[in-house]
């Protein structure tokens, strides 16, 4: 795999806070936050491809940040010219209310249900406060002008987020173009579902795509983990299950790192290397 060598670089960008109100299934409604990072030399006057990451399992908007070099990989990509600058975007799935966010372990059926409902919020407050705000080749915020920009839109995240990421692809494949789940599987069967219920994941996920009418000329699907990661068992079987379908999964491509473990530390070097092409 391609390693980059740290070198110090001026081309810095920048990480705003946006702050916006996600409404739940119920009707209430609650205050979050997004970090958007910003590449240098950001120009309002000019449209940016963006990127949606998400956080793992207990993670908030600052844990890439906090927990990897992504922010120093994609200063150095776009000083590099590795990848035209886009935009960034850390959400979160949860709710921010500290007593309702998890503190150890996991309890997966509950975090199934937060990153399977975090994607009314993301197409209904989380894109139209980012991109009614900031410069993206979406011509509005409604639904057409989201459709109409998809293939300039990603969505990208690790182990939870990356569940997050294959959600995405179900429900807005129309408005989204590129995924790239890291270090983690579907759980659309059940938790882990991706180990144990491999060849129906891979169905569902089928189906999804002939719903929107698309064929794997319509997405790209940039997927990643390690060898010596937690989710590497239950993720590649699914992987494995969805060579089914040639005419949709045809152009996947699957990276394993070498020696890599469940840890943001190793899964932002996929981002690195999926660069030039999210876009
Ligand atoms: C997986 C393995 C582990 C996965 C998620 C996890 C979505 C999350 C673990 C945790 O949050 O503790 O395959 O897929």
């Amino acid at each position: 795999m391609e390693q980059h060598q740290w070198k110090d670089v001026h081309y810095r960008g920048t990480i705003v806070r946006v702050d916006y109100r996600a409404q739940k299934a119920d009707g209430t409604t609650w205050l979050k936050y997004a970090n958007v990072y910003l590449p240098y030399g950001y120009d309002e006057t000019k449209p940016y491809n963006i990127l949606y990451l998400m956080h793992g399992g207990g993670g908030n908007p600052d844990a890439w940040l906090d927990c990897s070099q992504i922010k120093n990989a994609l200063d150095r990509g776009f000083a590099e010219e590795r990848s035209k600058p886009f935009i960034v975007v850390f959400p979160t799935y949860y709710n921010l209310n500290p007593a309702e966010r998890r503190s150890s372990g996991i309890d997966a059926a509950w975090e199934n249900a937060q990153v399977f409902g975090f994607q009314k919020e993301l197409e209904e407050a989380l894109i139209p406060a980012v991109e009614g705000r900031f410069h993206t080749f979406a011509d509005g915020t409604d639904h057409q002008a989201l459709v109409s920009s998809r293939r300039h839109r990603a969505f990208s995240g690790f182990s939870m987020g990356g569940c997050t990421t294959w959600y995405a692809f179900m429900e807005h494949l129309d408005i989204i173009g590129t995924f790239l789940p890291l270090s983690g599987d579907c759980w659309v069967i059940e938790p882990t579902g991706g180990k144990e219920h491999a060849a129906e994941t891979a169905k569902a996920l089928a189906e999804c795509v002939r719903r929107f009418g698309y064929t794997k000329d319509d997405f790209k699907l940039l997927i990643a983990t390690g060898d010596l990661d937690i989710a590497y068992g239950n993720l590649t079987p699914q992987v494995e299950a969805m060579k089914a379908y040639p005419e949709l999964f045809g152009d996947m491509q699957y990276v394993v790192k070498e020696g890599a473990v469940h840890a943001y530390e190793e899964v932002y070097h996929h981002i690195w290397n999926y660069l030039p092409q999210i876009f």
